[in-house]
Formats: structure tokens, C-alpha cells, sequence
């Protein structure tokens, strides 16, 4: 009993038998519809067991996420110099979130446009937005788009891609491990844990050398199951910052391919790496060049600064159009239940910029602009700490690339930086390089100097 009176088992007792009359009636539907009564459900709504406490009174509070969680405590935060390095959010030099002009252009124009309508989009989202999306990943000359081996869906932004590719896999894939790196960003092993996958590591990250541990990663894939499914970052890993050379990621490919695993690329950040929208592709170009199967999940969340619109796709590209077709038909039996159809705003917002030659160019401006100026952050900061004569060899910081950095700060040095500096960031030592500027770059400096030198 808790303090309301209420007994802590029961839900669970209730959901069984809720359950096992759903499965009884399932099994026995004759008996279900015959006798009305042949019900197996008590109500605890009705107030039968104590009618001041709550059904969900014995429900534990849920830690925060260890991103978001990171935004929730900043906002908490009443100190003028407090800054946030912890969820991957652009912000300019004067610290403010960014909409792209190119994008209230486009806006501007959709809502100029009197024929436009609130109708539902289809179950697989808007049919140009889907074409270009593909376009953009998998670049315009791509055989697998004119052979139309590729089914593409617009989901909610790459977190939904990744469900949606993690749900459809469960269902219809024969092998139901994934291999994800070790580390990687904290929601891929609860999404596709959720999915229905079961979710293992692979070694990426080699902490000693700050790079990547390209050994561990293939004696780890040569031992995986045939057929097993492998989590790629197509660029800008996250966390670490590390991505493979083209060199190691044909080592990668030669090995996935002849032990016929399926790649599915994480592409959060195509153009955000080094600035450029068809190397931040290479990776995934790759594998659909020797003419083999995988997934990708996009996102235009950090690409176009489009995070709230909840805009992305995913594409899986297959060995015949007829193939692709029949995925197409059943990646909407996933969609459809689970949200019905995706939002319409965003996905326009898109297909407008990728469509045009002029838009298209103005944002690859934009986006490249942002990509400089998260490299001089990494210039800044690593100068600053020399200045400082910070102990330790910072020379990572202008190495890795994409919006993190992964600084090798332990989590008491985390929590010392931000109970003393305010600045926020995750607990494995991530920093968001987006959201740093020139003028918060000593503070963080500053920060850093002290956590390491008080741990010395
Ligand atoms: N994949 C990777 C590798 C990511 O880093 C993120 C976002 C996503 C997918 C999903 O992004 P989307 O659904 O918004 O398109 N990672 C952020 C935000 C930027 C987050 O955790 O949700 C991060 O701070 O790690």
C-alpha cells in the first residue's frame, strides 16, 4: 500500500487481466460475442478501489533525457552567463537559434499561395519531397533513383525515419539484430529496442587515441551474424565527432557488403560536417553504388534549421523497382497506425528550396556558412586553451568535425562546469559546438581550465 491506500501491484494485475481477456476474446470470439457479459476487465476508473487516489498513483517519476533534460535544467538557470552546449542547436555569434532566409522565403511564398490547402498528405508524405529528398542523399545521377529502386517515405524528422526503418526491418527483415556504434547518439538503442530490434555494439570510438578504433569496428562486424543490420553515421558522428576516412569507409563496405550484413545510415547532418552537401554524402553514395541494398534516415532538422517542423525521410533503396514497390506498400502499413500521414508544412518548406536552382543555391550558402563558423568555434577554443596552458592535448577539438565536440571531460567535470560556470552540456563530455560564439568562447575556456586543473 502507498500512502493514498493504494495497492502498487495493482495495475499490473489489471493490465494482465486485461490483456488475457483481449487474448481470451481473440481466441474465442464466439464466447466474447455470445454471452455479453464474458468480460474480464475491472474498472479502477469507476472508483471501485478508493475513490480518492489516482490510477497512476504508484507511477515513478521519469528521469529526464539526457539531451533535452540538459535544456530543461538551462532553462531553470537564472545566471546572465549561463550557456548552453548540450542539445545540437545552431545558434548564431549573438547566441540566438537561426531561421535560414532562404527558408522565410519559402514561407513567404507558401503562404502567398491562395491554391495551397490544409488537405491530409498522403500516408507517404509529400511525393516531390520524397524525390528531391532522395535526390539530395543519394546525388541526381544516381542509378538506384533512375532504375527506381528507391522507396522513400517522409516521416517526422530522422528520429521518425529511424522508427519507421527500425519498425518496418522488424517486421519483414529476417535478421532482427542491429549493431550500433559504441558510442553513439543516446536515442538509437531506445528507438530500435523499441522497434522490435535487438540492439548491439560495435567499437568505434578509441578513447586513447581520440580517433577512430577502425580495428574494433571490423573484428566486431566480421563477427556479426549474416545478415545482421549495422547502424552507420553517414557523416558528423554523434558524439565523438569522428568520422572515417573514404579510405576506411571502403574498408567498412568491402566488409559489410561480402558478409551481407545492411547498412542503415543515420544522415543527420548532411552538409553540416564540412560544409558541403555531396561530401557529407560520400559515405552513403558508396554503398548504393555497388548496386547493394540499404536504409537511410534523413533529417532536416540542422541542415535547413528546420528542427520544430519535424521534417525528414527515409529511403530504402532495393535490388528491382518491383522490390521497391512492394516496401513502399508496407512501410504505409507502419506509417499508418502509428501517425496516419506527416505534417505538410515543413516537407513544403523543402520541396520549395530543392526545387528551385536559385533557392537551392541560396541555402548551400547558408548551410555552408554555418558549417564555417562551427569550425572557427573549434579554432577559437583550441587557441583559447593554449592561451590558458591547459594541461592535456587539446589538438581533437579542430580534428573531429560536425556540431560536436567529444572534449574527453569526465562527468564530475561536467557537473563542476556547470555548477561553477553555468555551462551546460551532456555527461559524456559532449559539446555542442553550435551553440558556442566568440563571446562565449573564453567563458568555456575558462570552464575547462578549471575543471581539469582541479582534478589534477
Ligand atoms: N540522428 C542523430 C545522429 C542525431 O544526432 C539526431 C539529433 C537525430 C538523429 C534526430 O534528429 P531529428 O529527429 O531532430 O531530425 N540529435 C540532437 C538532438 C541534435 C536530439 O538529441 O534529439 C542531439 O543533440 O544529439
Amino acid at each position: 500500500m502507498d500512502e493514498m491506500g493504494v495497492r502498487c501491484s495493482f495495475p499490473v494485475a489489471v493490465r494482465r487481466l486485461s490483456t488475457l481477456g483481449r487474448h481470451l476474446s481473440g481466441h474465442f470470439p464466439a464466447m466474447a460475442s455470445e454471452n455479453p457479459n464474458f468480460t474480464i476487465s475491472p474498472s479502477p476508473t469507476a472508483g471501485t478501489y478508493g475513490s480518492a487516489a489516482s490510477v497512476f498513483a504508484c507511477i515513478a517519476q521519469a528521469p529526464e533525457d539526457p539531451i533535452l533534460g540538459v535544456t530543461v535544467a538551462y532553462n531553470k538557470d537564472q545566471s546572465p552567463v549561463k550557456v548552453n552546449l548540450g542539445v545540437g542547436a545552431y545558434r548564431t555569434e549573438e547566441g540566438k537559434p537561426l531561421v535560414l532566409n532562404v527558408v522565410r522565403k519559402a514561407e513567404q511564398l507558401l503562404v502567398n499561395d491562395p491554391s495551397r490547402v490544409k488537405e491530409y498528405l498522403p500516408i507517404t508524405g509529400l511525393a516531390d519531397f520524397n524525390k528531391l529528398s532522395a535526390k539530395l542523399i543519394f546525388g541526381a545521377d544516381s542509378p538506384a533513383i533512375q532504375e527506381n529502386r528507391v522507396a522513400t517515405v517522409q516521416c517526422l524528422s530522422g528520429t521518425g525515419s529511424l522508427r519507421v526503418g527500425g519498425e518496418f526491418l522488424a517486421r519483414h527483415y529476417h535478421e532482427r539484430t542491429i549493431y550500433i556504434p559504441q558510442p553513439t547518439w543516446g536515442n538509437h538503442p531506445k528507438i530500435f529496442t523499441l522497434s522490435g530490434l535487438s540492439v548491439k555494439y560495435y567499437r568505434y570510438y578509441d578513447s586513447e587515441t581520440r580517433g577512430l578504433n577502425l580495428q574494433g569496428l571490423l573484428e566486431d562486424l566480421s563477427s556479426a551474424s549474416p545478415g545482421a543490420i549495422v547502424l552507420l553515421h553517414a557523416c558528423a558522428h554523434n558524439p565523438t565527432g569522428v568520422d572515417p576516412t573514404l579510405e576506411q569507409w571502403e574498408h567498412i563496405r568491402q566488409l559489410i557488403r561480402s558478409k551481407s550484413l545492411l547498412p542503415f545510415f543515420d544522415s543527420a547532418y548532411q552538409g553540416f560536417a564540412s560544409g558541403s552537401l555531396d561530401a557529407d554524402a560520400r559515405s552513403v553514395r558508396m554503398f548504393v553504388a555497388d548496386g547493394g541494398e540499404c536504409l537511410t534516415a534523413q533529417s532536416y532538422a540542422k541542415n535547413m534549421g528546420l528542427y520544430g517542423e519535424r521534417v525528414g525521410a527515409l529511403s530504402i533503396v532495393c535490388r528491382s523497382s518491383d522490390v521497391a514497390v512492394r516496401v513502399e506498400s508496407q512501410l504505409k502499413l507502419v506509417i499508418r497506425p502509428m501517425y496516419s500521414n506527416p505534417p505538410i508544412h515543413g516537407a513544403s518548406i523543402v520541396a520549395t528550396i530543392l526545387k528551385d536552382s536559385e533557392k537551392f543555391k541560396e541555402w548551400t550558402i547558408e548551410l555552408k556558412s554555418m558549417a564555417d563558423r562551427i569550425i572557427s568555434m573549434r579554432k577559437q577554443l583550441f587557441d583559447a586553451l593554449r592561451e590558458r596552458g591547459t594541461p592535456g592535448d587539446w589538438s581533437h577539438i579542430i580534428k573531429q568535425i560536425g556540431m560536436f565536440t567529444f572534449t574527453g571531460l569526465n562527468s564530475e567535470q561536467v557537473a563542476f562546469m556547470t555548477k561553477e560556470y553555468h555551462i551546460y552540456m551532456t555527461s559524456d563530455g559532449r559539446i555542442s559546438m553550435a551553440g558556442l560564439s566568440s563571446r562565449t568562447v573564453p567563458h568555456l575556456a575558462d570552464a575547462i581550465h578549471a575543471a581539469v586543473t582541479r582534478s589534477n
